[in-house]
């Protein structure tokens, strides 16, 4: 069993709780699927309620950090050097659309650096966790990242804009170019749960642009600390800051950033 801090062990309370009402309310999402109404509003309105309640938790804990997330402005905190990163419901389109894949992601970033991370998907009850120095976690188990060799047999993942956002025509060159060379692609719609699943060796690597800090922060430690590789899509910069990221195992990173990154 890991080791875990007093602080892990809050993020993950509050990621609990926060679970119980969105799982209530994927529920009657189910039931809306069915109707002719928006079932949009109410979705906004439960991840509102998933924000309040880790929230509460977490400023109940810790009382001076600062707050970043999806669903309200940035508080600097008094201790300026610290902060939680939180998206309350990543996958909001699939939660929208009654697909059970979607997760609560919380980080907290300490001077610049995330130090600790907690991916948590309620339908599977797996909660993927990690701490700077101390590994990372699925539940009880010690996570590595894949240790296949051969591209022809690896898995990717990515997230392909949609609607007005920017930058289709490259994500599409650039599965036309991985696709050749590797066993299958999937769109998952969580940027969350797509680094959870390079971390535990599901995927072999993942990338993707145009996303917020709070989408890919709590995934950036539990990458890490299962021995995986995390970079910018642009050389030398903090996918924190301009939201593209490609995660890998060590055995295909450099292979597959030259097949991306160029
Ligand atoms: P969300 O479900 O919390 O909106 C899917 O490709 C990933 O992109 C999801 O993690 C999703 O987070 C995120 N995403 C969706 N729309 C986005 C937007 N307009 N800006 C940034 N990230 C977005
Ligand atoms: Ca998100």
């Amino acid at each position: 069993m890991p080791n875990q801090s007093a602080t892990i062990n809050v993020m993950i309370q509050a990621a609990r709780k926060a679970a119980k009402s969105l799982l209530k309310d994927f529920a009657e999402v189910e039931n809306l699927q069915a109707s002719t109404k928006s079932p949009g509003d109410f979705v906004s309105k439960a991840d509102l309620r998933a924000e309040k309640i880790i929230r509460y938790e977490l400023e109940k804990a810790r009382p001076y950090y600062g707050w970043v997330g999806e669903e309200s402005e940035e508080t600097i905190g008094k201790d300026p050097t610290r902060r939680w990163i939180v998206d309350p419901l990543d996958g909001t389109s699939n939660f929208l659309h009654g697909i059970p894949h979607w997760a609560i992601s919380i980080a907290l970033e300490h001077k610049n650096e995330i130090t600790t991370g907690v991916i948590y998907d309620p339908i599977r009850d797996e909660c993927f966790f990690a701490e700077k120095g101390n590994g990372a976690w699925l539940n009880d188990k010690r996570l590595r990242v894949s240790g296949r060799t051969q591209m022809i047999e690896m898995l990717f993942s990515t997230g392909i804009p949609f609607a007005n956002k920017s930058g289709l025509s490259l994500t599409l060159k650039e599965i036309e170019s991985i696709m050749p060379k590797c066993s299958g692609l999937r769109r998952d719609g969580s940027a969350a749960l797509d680094l959870a699943y390079v971390a535990s060796g599901r995927f072999d690597g993942y990338w993707e642009r145009g996303l917020n800090s709070w989408d890919i922060a709590a995934g950036i430690i539990i990458v890490k600390e299962s021995g995986g590789i995390i970079s910018s899509l642009k050389k030398g910069e903090n996918p924190i800051s301009n939201g593209s990221i490609l995660a890998a195992s060590g055995k295909v990173f450099e292979e597959f950033s030259n097949l991306i990154m160029t």
